[in-house]
């Protein structure tokens, strides 16, 4: 790192932020909350549609669950195979949960009964997938308008598309022709949203579909804790899921440090340039797999492109994969490396007399440091890791033109 971007990494550092955080009267548990409230948040999403559409292997898709094998694999099949509706938690996040309905339209669930049904609980999710296999007729949009006017999210998917492309020649063609079909009718409707995503369960990065653009949907028509919940627990990159992430992390920066810095401060009250490691290290570690940078994506992405691990770090300069050990030397080096610039910046009185207000904190200045050091070590090294997930997201496209990365 130069001096110049040392500088400014520092000059960066929001006392405001800090300020205002520590303002709050229980800030300890405002920041735990601020870093993991979303772990706690249920999300349920709905896929519903006729018999046979491919719900339920698209429930399977979603949670890369790809063998029969496998204890949470959604039973498909030809014939009608849901007949209770049954939740299938994300493997990454227990409560993120796929809800696999019934089909519409059966002997047992017929479509005037079906939103009544007691089984079914219509109205209780978060996000309703709806979804066909061909056409989109009065039935997707008869349920579509009812979520619409309880003020539900949904969205509609076109699904087993790589069925229609077998064999045809110019695909880009078949799918407009595709969507134009699926559109004619739901745009007809009343509802507000009107797009609809085509996808293939079996071919999830198939150049021309969808998918990559509707695990983005999900996030984004998602809010909140829930958005958070949704859009760390998806295993997929995309560029603008890397986008979004990078966001969210960004924002977690000030709580962490505090969190690194109070943290020191109760451990060793009398060192004032220390932080708490073990609570970068555990945040360095949460950078890593949701950004999809960890060891063994770099050895699935090796394998997609032929090339082995150290040809991939090598010619395209990836730097972070060497470093994920963190020591104390480290992190107090750093804090070492900007003690200088840090007195380029004035404490205000205000906040000053906050810090020193604390019971376990005995200098603002040690305080101060401790925070800037575990802002800026976190702040740089995400950085960096944003940019090796961008690198990796790079080759996938390069090497192999798909437009999803799946992460571990
Ligand atoms: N080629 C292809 N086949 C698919 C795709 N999605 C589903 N299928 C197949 O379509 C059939 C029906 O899929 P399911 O996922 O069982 O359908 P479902 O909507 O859950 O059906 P019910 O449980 O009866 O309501 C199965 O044989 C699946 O393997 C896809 O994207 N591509
Ligand atoms: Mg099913």
């Amino acid at each position: 790192m130069t001096e110049d971007e040392k500088k400014k990494i520092i000059l960066q550092w929001r006392e405001k932020d800090l300020q205002k955080c520590l303002y709050e009267k229980d800030f300890m548990s405002l920041a735990k909350s601020k870093i993991e409230s979303w772990k706690n948040e249920l999300v349920n999403v709905a896929v519903l549609g006729r018999t046979g559409v491919g719900k339920s292997r698209f429930i399977n898709a979603i949670r890369d669950c790809q063998s029969e094998k496998e204890s949470d694999y959604a039973p498909t099949g030809s014939t009608e195979t849901t007949s209770t509706p049954k939740a299938y938690p994300h493997p990454r996040n227990k409560l993120l949960q796929l809800w696999d309905l019934p089909g519409i339209g059966t002997k047992n669930f017929p479509r005037k009964d079906y939103i009544r049904h007691e089984k079914i609980r219509f109205y209780s999710y978060d996000i309703y997938i709806i979804m066909a296999s061909d056409r989109f007729t009065e039935d997707e949009v008869f349920f579509a308008e009812k979520l619409d006017e309880s003020g539900k999210v949904f969205i509609f998917v076109r699904s087993r598309v790589d069925i229609n492309l077998d064999g045809v020649d110019d695909m880009e063609a078949e799918v407009n022709k595709i969507r134009k079909d699926c559109e004619e009718i739901v745009k007809t409707s009343t509802v507000k949203s009107k797009d609809v995503y085509l996808i293939s369960s079996k071919l999830v990065d198939h150049r021309y579909l969808d998918f990559p653009k509707l695990i983005e949907r999900l996030v984004e028509k998602s809010s909140g804790l829930k958005k958070e919940a949704v859009m760390y627990s998806l295993q997929y990159n995309t560029k603008k899921m890397i986008n979004g992430k990078a966001g969210a992390l960004e924002s977690r920066l000030v709580w962490t440090g505090l969190k690194a810095a109070f943290g020191a401060a109760i451990l060793v009250p009398d060192l004032s340039l220390t932080v708490d490691y073990r609570s970068i290290s555990s945040e360095m570690e949460f950078y890593r797999k949701t950004l999809g940078i960890t060891d063994s994506d770099l050895q699935d992405l090796a394998k997609i492109t032929g090339k082995t691990v150290d040809v991939l770090k090598h010619e395209y300069k990836l730097q972070t994969f060497d470093i994920f050990k963190i020591t104390t030397k480290d992190v107090t080096e750093l804090g070492m490396q900007f003690a200088p610039y840090l007195k380029h910046i004035s404490m205000s009185e205000a906040l000053e007399s906050t810090v020193k207000s604390l019971p376990v904190i005995s200098s603002a200045l040690g305080f101060g440091i401790s925070f800037a050091t575990a802002y800026c070590f976190l702040r740089s090294n995400l950085h960096l890791m944003l940019e090796d997930a961008r690198t990796m997201f790079d080759i996938l496209l390069k090497e192999t033109g798909s437009e999803i990365l799946y992460i571990n």
